[in-house]
C-alpha cells in the first residue's frame, strides 16, 4: 500500500503539474509504441476520467513505447464496456485498465481478454476477482464510506435527514462505500443521522439533477445529499441551488475541486473529498506496462513500482490501495482546481 499523508499528496500534486509541464520537451524524442494499453473507463464525458486519463498518458510518456488508447461507451453500461472490450481483444492491445460498470457482468469478456494473453487490471470501480490481475482502489473502501459520513456529521452539526445519491446501480465502487456507510451509521456517534433514501442519477448529470430535485421534494426536511460520484455531488448542488436551499440542505460526497470550487463559494457544499485522478490513471497505466513487460507478476502478495508513485502492494484478495481521500473545502479548492 502506498501510504501517503495529505501534505505529501499536495506536494505530489504540485510536482504532477510540472512533471506533466516539463515532460512536453522529451515527448518527440520517444520512440514508437511497442505497448498499446487501453484504458476503458465507465462512460466519455466524465471529468474525473479525463483527469485519469492524463495520468495514463504522463506515465506512458515516462516509460516510452507506450500509447494509450482512451476509450468507454458513451453512457456507463456493462454492455457497452462488453462491446468495447472485444473490440479490443481483435485489436490485439496488450493491456486492458478498466473502470467496470459491474463487477461480476464484465468477467466473462475479461477472462476472454486474458485467456487472449491481454493483461487485465481494474481500477477505480472493480471488475470482480476472476476478470483480472488485480485492483487498483484509490483508497481504502473504508475510509472513503466513513470519511464521507464525518463530513456529513460534520456539516449538519450531528442532527437531521440525509440521502444518497448515487452513479449507477451495478457501480462496484460506489456499492461498496455504500455498504460502508450504512454500516458506519450504525455507530452511536452517528444516531442523529437519518438516512432517509438512496437514489441512482447514473453518472449522468441530466439524471443525477432530476434525483436531486426528487429528493428535495420528497423529503421536506432533507438536511443533507451525500453523492460519492463527482457527476452526482456536482448536479446535486446546482439542484440546491437553483431550489433556493443554500444553507438548509447542504451537498458532501466525493468531487473534483475543478467543478466544485463554485458550490463550495456559493455555500451549497461545505466540504468534499476525493484523491488525485491523475495520480490513479497514471498508476493503472504503469502498472499495466509493469505487467505486460514482465516486470511484476500482478499476483496475491506481490508488489508492482509505478514510477513517482513508489511500490503498489498487491493484498492476499488481489487488491491495492492507494492514498487516503483529501479533504477539501474553502480554503484550499482553488488551490486544487487548477490541477483537478
Ligand atoms: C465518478 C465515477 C467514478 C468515481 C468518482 C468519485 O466520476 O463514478 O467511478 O470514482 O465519481
Amino acid at each position: 500500500m502506498i501510504i501517503r499523508s495529505q501534505r505529501r499528496m499536495f506536494l505530489s500534486i504540485l510536482l504532477g503539474g510540472v512533471l506533466s509541464a516539463s515532460s512536453a520537451w522529451f515527448a518527440g524524442s520517444a520512440r514508437a509504441a511497442d505497448i498499446r494499453i487501453a484504458m476503458v473507463v465507465k462512460n466519455l464525458g466524465n471529468g474525473f476520467f479525463e483527469a485519469a486519463h492524463n495520468g495514463g498518458n504522463e506515465a506512458a510518456k515516462e516509460l516510452g513505447g507506450v500509447e494509450v488508447i482512451y476509450t468507454g461507451p458513451t453512457t456507463p453500461t456493462a454492455e457497452g464496456q462488453i462491446e468495447i472490450i472485444s473490440t479490443l481483444i481483435a485489436q490485439k492491445v496488450d493491456a486492458i485498465v478498466i473502470s467496470a460498470n459491474d463487477p461480476d457482468a464484465l468477467v466473462p469478456i475479461c477472462k476472454r481478454a486474458l485467456s487472449r494473453g491481454v493483461s487485465v487490471l481494474s481500477f477505480d470501480s472493480g471488475v470482480a476477482k476472476a476478470g483480472r490481475s488485480f485492483q487498483i482502489n484509490p483508497s481504502n473502501p473504508t475510509l472513503i464510506g466513513e470519511k464521507q459520513i464525518a463530513m456529513v456529521n460534520k456539516t449538519i452539526g450531528g442532527k437531521g435527514e440525509i440521502a444518497i445519491l448515487s452513479a449507477t446501480t451495478q457501480a462496484t465502487n460506489q456499492n461498496t462505500w455504500i455498504k460502508v456507510m450504512k454500516a458506519t451509521l450504525e455507530k452511536p456517534e452517528y444516531k442523529g443521522l437519518q438516512l432517509v433514501d438512496v437514489v441512482y442519477g447514473d453518472d449522468q448529470s441530466d439524471k443525477s439533477y432530476r434525483e436531486a430535485i426528487g429528493l428535495l421534494r420528497k423529503h421536506p426536511n432533507l438536511k443533507a445529499i451525500i453523492a460519492p460520484t463527482t457527476v452526482g455531488i456536482t448536479a446535486s448542488a446546482k439542484a440546491v441551488t437553483d431550489q433556493k436551499l443554500v444553507g438548509k440542505v447542504f451537498v458532501t460526497g466525493l468531487g473534483l475541486p475543478s467543478e466544485m470550487a463554485g458550490h463550495v463559494h456559493s455555500g451549497a457544499v461545505d466540504t468534499f473529498a476525493i484523491w488525485n485522478p491523475i495520480d490513479l490513471g497514471y498508476t493503472a497505466v504503469y502498472a499495466a506496462a509493469q505487467l505486460v513487460r514482465k516486470k511484476a507478476s500482478g499476483k496475491p502478495g506481490t508488489t508492482v513500482s509505478v514510477g513517482r508513485m513508489g511500490t503498489l502492494s498487491i493484498d492476499a484478495n488481489g487488491d491495492a490501495a492507494m492514498a487516503e481521500p483529501f479533504t477539501f473545502d474553502k480554503s484550499n479548492v482553488d488551490q486544487f482546481a487548477k490541477f483537478f
